[in-house]
């Protein structure tokens, strides 16, 4: 299996360095908005960029995804919200398991499906324990999924879900409060789940200003994830200071 992604990923987090990716939803962009927001966020400092979303309305994914190939040098990495968002000029894939929830077409149904056309493509599988986290209303995911989020007082919780997952065998956590939440995942949360794994974890989910990153670093964060903070006005400039915040982060 192939690891090139993961396994530059893990260099530079052996480094102490973190990581920002940025989320496009083919839903957002155009293909030209695209190209166009993928070179900008590379200019701010993205390392990496992750395409998909719970449920798509339009029919560009494959094109989408070359146009950002072409755009950029940063990995284009597949963030499926189920087995038909694939495509073979992405460089990796989050092999997404909802482990906070108990249906079993996103913990192996989907998988199944699309395993075989992963091998036919070459694309590298990344296993991905993700979590998701009460966030003060209903989010995409939950719905779609019909999965209900881990509480979000309750961090021995999420702390038991990503240790199950990691004897598992995965290579990530992602802990998600759901794209444009009101509340994000808590710092106590991100602390304990950091104190319990020892692979990655990424964090993401309604940050959307420098401060709010800071702090999910802080807490033990090795990745964060912002979507919806470039659809702001001034959301380049914004992104831009947080991903500086990133590159610059030193642990306290
Ligand atoms: C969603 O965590 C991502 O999976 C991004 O969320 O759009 O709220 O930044 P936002």
């Amino acid at each position: 299996m192939k690891r090139l992604v993961y396994n530059k990923l893990m260099e530079s987090i052996s480094r102490g360095e973190k990581c920002h990716w940025v989320l496009l939803d083919p839903d957002d962009y155009s293909l030209d908005e695209a190209a166009c927001v993928a070179k900008e966020s590379q200019d701010c400092g993205v390392n990496a960029i992750l395409v998909g979303g719970s449920l798509l309305y339009t029919n560009h994914f494959d094109k989408f995804v070359q146009i950002l190939k072409k755009s950029v040098n940063l990995p284009v990495i597949l963030f499926p919200g189920d087995a038909t968002q694939l495509s073979a000029s992405a460089d990796a894939l989050l092999y997404l398991s909802l482990v906070s929830g108990r249906n079993p077409a996103n913990l192996i149904g989907e998988h199944v499906k699309a395993a075989p056309l992963i091998r036919e493509c070459g694309i590298e599988p990344v296993p991905t324990a993700y979590m998701l986290v009460e966030s003060g209303s209903v989010s995409s995911v939950e719905f779609i999924s019909n999965t209900r989020p881990l509480p979000r007082n309750k961090p021995q919780i999420a702390a038991a879900h990503a240790l199950a997952a990691q004897y598992m065998g995965m290579s990530l956590v992602y802990l998600e409060a759901g794209s444009g939440a009101s509340q994000t995942v808590p710092e106590e949360m991100i602390k304990m789940v950091k104190g319990y794994v020892d692979i990655p974890l990424i964090v993401g989910g309604g940050i959307r200003d420098p401060h709010t990153a800071e702090k999910k670093l802080a807490a033990g964060a090795d990745i964060i994830v912002t979507g919806n903070v470039l659809k702001k006005k001034d959301g380049i400039q914004i992104m831009k200071e947080i991903a500086s915040k990133v590159n610059s982060f030193r642990a306290p």
